[in-house]
């Protein structure tokens, strides 16, 4: 096992060095920013905390998401990187679930890059004089204008206040009417920050497909600076909804001219990746060979043929189920043993009936009733004998569905009719018995006694 880990380690480590000497890009350069990112489904740690993220206020994280409000009045959430970011460009991706039973619900969630971060305020969750962007999914109409729900975008340089009764008109620079509650899944935004222009798609949840993405806003000339933080935050206010914000991931956008200046990898780093895959290549040869010395027998097959969990178990419910034929086969052949043997005694008592009971007292007689009893329990056994094999063909053919387990059926069957051989056996031997007693003169036609059978 330890050397099959060490394969995987080594295959894994193999392929991250081919992904970094393929990213070297001749387009802009896009890296993943765990430290501004979060996503289920195992969003926080053992402690219940979100990994490079605060959260206060109302906000209650789980593995799968982030609870910014209850749908409870006047409740305010939030969650802010504890870092900040420090790439020029960037683009965000921002999964939400704004959910409640109103027509009209409130206040909204917003997503923040912003000079500081976990400050509460009134502005959903954020102070009102941020410095940075915003981007607001307003659901409540405070202005009575008739245009929300509405997701917008706000700058603020910090010196100017966040009108909550205007929606924030003054310092909307761009956005789009867009009804995100209530929505069959999450609702997406995506905010691209790359050489001053600020681009914003949003996928209405209609489907989880990435294609779907609309274009909301575009603003050109849009200046924000480096080292934010980015954030999450929602309120309620006299109307309420559940805010809940499933992922937040982030990416660095680096120009190609930068990539090779300053991001990207020099021709001399680039050599040093490639000797280093020549090594693992090598590395990854050598623990194939031992591992084919240890296992020779498994490294016969092809090293793709590893049996997987599902294999294994196909595997082990096909091993399982020959042997529960084979049992049946035995059983079968040993049933009809008996049958010959009660026929026997059948035609035996049947012919000297008469004789017998001239000779022998009446509580030695073999009745017809006891003969007649062990015809009944032989087709019975025979019934049994034929329910079991329809059993184990429809298990078979189950197999493909993956019907893993014991076959209680089966098990079932197999103890009734093991029961009813100890008893057909018990009865056959009895009339034996006394068919050996009252037909002295008979007794080299009749059938031994029989032993119980085992299964
Ligand atoms: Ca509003
Ligand atoms: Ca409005």
């Amino acid at each position: 096992m330890a050397s099959t880990e060490a394969l995987y380690s080594v295959t894994f480590l193999l392929v991250l060095i081919r992904v970094s000497l393929a990213s070297v890009p001749s387009e802009r350069h896009v890296k993943f920013q765990y430290k501004h990112s979060f996503k289920g489904p195992h969003l926080v740690n053992k402690d219940s905390a979100i990994p490079f993220w605060n959260h206060g206020g109302s906000a209650i994280p789980s593995d799968e998401q982030i609870r910014l409000t209850p749908s409870m009045t006047n409740k305010r959430g939030y969650a802010w990187t504890k870092s900040t970011f420090p790439h020029e460009w960037w683009e965000a991706e921002i999964a939400i679930k704004v959910t409640g039973r109103g027509r009209l619900g409130g206040d909204g969630v917003a997503i923040w890059y912003t000079e500081s971060a976990g400050i509460d305020g009134p502005a959903f969750g954020n102070s009102n004089t941020w410095k940075g962007l915003g981007i607001f999914c307003d659901s409540f109409d405070n202005d009575q204008q008739g245009n929300n729900p509405f997701i917008s975008v706000m700058l603020n340089d910090g010196n100017q206040i966040y009108d909550h009764n205007k929606d924030g008109q003054d310092l909307q620079r761009g956005g789009c009417l867009r009804d995100f509650r209530n929505r069959p899944n999450p609702v997406r935004l995506k905010i691209r920050y790359y050489e001053n222009v600020l681009t914003l798609w949003v996928h209405m949840g209609m489907s989880t497909k990435s294609e779907d993405f609309e274009l909301c806003t575009r603003l050109e000339n849009i200046s924000l600076a480096k080292d934010g933080f980015f954030g999450v935050s929602a309120a309620t206010g006299g109307l309420a909804d559940d805010h809940d914000v499933v992922s937040f991931i982030t990416h660095s956008l680096t120009p190609p001219k930068d990539t090779q200046t300053e991001k990207g990898m020099s021709e001399e780093e680039q050599q040093k990746l490639a000797q280093q895959y020549e090594e693992y290549q090598k590395k990854l040869e050598q623990q194939k060979e031992e591992y084919k010395t240890a296992h020779p027998d498994r490294a016969k097959r092809p090293e793709t043929d590893y049996e997987n969990v599902y294999e294994r178990d196909v595997r082990l419910v096909y091993e399982g189920q020959n042997a529960i034929h084979q049992m049946i086969s035995n059983l079968h052949t040993k049933v009809g043993e008996l049958t010959v043997q009660v026929n026997t005694l059948y035609t035996l008592v049947t012919s000297d009936h008469n004789q017998i009971s001239q000779v022998v007292r009446h509580d030695q007689t073999i009745s017809r009733q006891e003969v007649n009893t062990l015809i009944n329990m032989q087709q019975q056994l025979s019934s049994k004998l034929g329910e079991i094999t329809s059993h184990l063909m429809d298990q078979r053919g189950s197999m493909d569905k993956r019907d893993v387990g014991d076959s209680p059926g089966v098990t079932s069957k197999l103890g009734d009719m093991q029961n009813a051989i100890e008893s057909l056996t018990h009865s056959v031997n009895n009339v034996a018995t006394k068919q050996q007693m009252i037909s002295g003169q008979d007794k080299k036609d009749c059938p031994p006694p029989l032993r119980c059978h085992s299964v």
